[in-house]
């Protein structure tokens, strides 16, 4: 019998499309999949630049109308990979339009937002499907693994930080400096990862938050004209504390300005029997200190999560040790999007509308704490 397709459109042609167009060309090659993904139609603004785009990376078609496409009887599945803004219109008309939805995080500007997308998915009954990408690093997967294993016991502390810097007074007024395109600044766009990853990886949730958000640069050159400035109108960065349900306590730091910091995406989660460590910048290893070992014998093991028979995703890629890198995290995640589709249990859970909602819930509390200045109990973002 030949094997069902699923016919993609993809909303986006910059740094997101080529991570997602790289996922779709290559998932196939490295997965067996139930189902056969097929690089239907790509849609962008720039309409020679599309082109290209499209030709060089194998879309079928290419489009500069989003909505005509997404009416389009071919197309199964609506990838979106726009600026944030974008995400909640288009994911609407396209779970209105009986397709399942691809969304890259965070799901949208706010928890309204959000909240809307979640609404149209349960009323479509479509998958959706959010791009937290980072859960499919295999170290990271490893480490859920670890903590469901029991091999931490109670978990005390999450310290979570997404460290970057490029953000300093020179980066031009991009879209992800300005709120109504982008919902918020490092906030939005690295703290959204982090609590996913916490989140993913404690099975527990966010209950309550006390946050600080600064916008050291008010000002940044425009990308049309260097020589004139406007105004950032989002945070550099933002700091909080929160609390989870099974009594843990954690702390969430994200920044463009943290100086010699380039991806440092990092998690250290500390338990009653052991510790793990993980940094993207190190992104095929994860740290574990085992403290249910004899003493002598305690100390931080360094895993190279990279072995086919017993590490998460390698089995689709190399022999142990032949190390994979950020595109690989796309391509894991378009194969459990497309075992999904095809019936089948993607191999870590994947967040979809709703989870990702939670997520949201947990920003939006975030930022509301920083403006207020005091805690702020998740649920009472509503
Ligand atoms: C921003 O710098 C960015 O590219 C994010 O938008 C991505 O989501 C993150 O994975 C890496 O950093």
């Amino acid at each position: 019998m030949a094997k069902s397709t699923i016919n993609i459109a993809l909303i986006g042609q910059k740094f997101m499309g080529k991570a997602h167009s790289n996922a779709w060309l290559k998932v196939a090659k490295f997965f067996d999949l139930p189902v056969e993904p097929i690089m239907h139609t790509v849609v962008g603004r720039n309409k020679e630049e599309l082109k290209t785009f499209a030709a060089r990376w194998g879309w079928q078609n290419h489009s500069t109308d989003w909505k005509k496409v997404i009416s389009d009887p071919a197309i199964d599945l609506v990838d979106i990979g726009t600026p944030n803004n974008l995400h909640e219109t288009i994911a609407l008309a396209a779970l209105k339009a009986g397709k399942a939805v691809a969304c890259e995080k965070p799901l949208a500007n706010t928890f309204q937002a959000a909240k809307n997308m979640v609404t149209a998915a349960k009323k479509s009954h479509k998958p959706t499907f959010v791009w937290f990408n980072y859960r499919r690093v295999p170290a990271l997967a490893l480490a859920r693994q670890i903590i469901n294993e029991g091999r931490l016991g109670k978990i005390y502390h999450v310290r979570a930080q997404y460290l970057q810097d490029w953000g300093g007074p020179e980066t031009p007024l991009v879209w992800r400096f300005n709120k109504k395109l982008a919902g918020s600044g490092a906030h939005g766009d690295l703290n959204a990862h982090i609590v996913d990853i916490a989140r993913f990886l404690t099975n527990q949730e966010i209950t309550e938050v006390s946050g600080m958000a600064e916008t050291f640069i008010k000002e940044r050159p425009l990308p049309e004209n260097p020589k004139k400035k406007g105004k950032s109108t989002v945070d550099d960065a933002v700091l909080f504390l929160a609390r989870f349900t099974g009594g843990a306590i954690g702390s969430f730091e994200a920044t463009r300005v943290a100086t010699g910091n380039k991806n440092g995406n990092q998690i250290e989660i500390n338990g009653e029997k052991g510790s793990l460590y993980f940094n993207f910048e190190q992104m095929n290893e994860l740290m574990f200190y085992d403290a249910s070992l004899p003493q002598h014998l305690q100390g931080w093991t360094n895993i190279l999560a990279t072995s086919p028979g017993s590490h998460p995703y390698f089995y689709a890629w190399w022999p142990d040790a032949h190390i994979i890198g950020y595109e690989h995290t796309f391509v894991n995640m378009a194969a459990d999007i497309c075992k999904m589709l095809g019936g089948k249990k993607p191999e870590v859970p994947m967040p979809d509308f709703e989870d990702a909602l939670k997520t949201q819930q947990v920003l939006d509390a975030a930022l509301l704490s920083a403006a207020k200045k005091t805690w702020i109990k998740v649920n009472s973002i509503k």
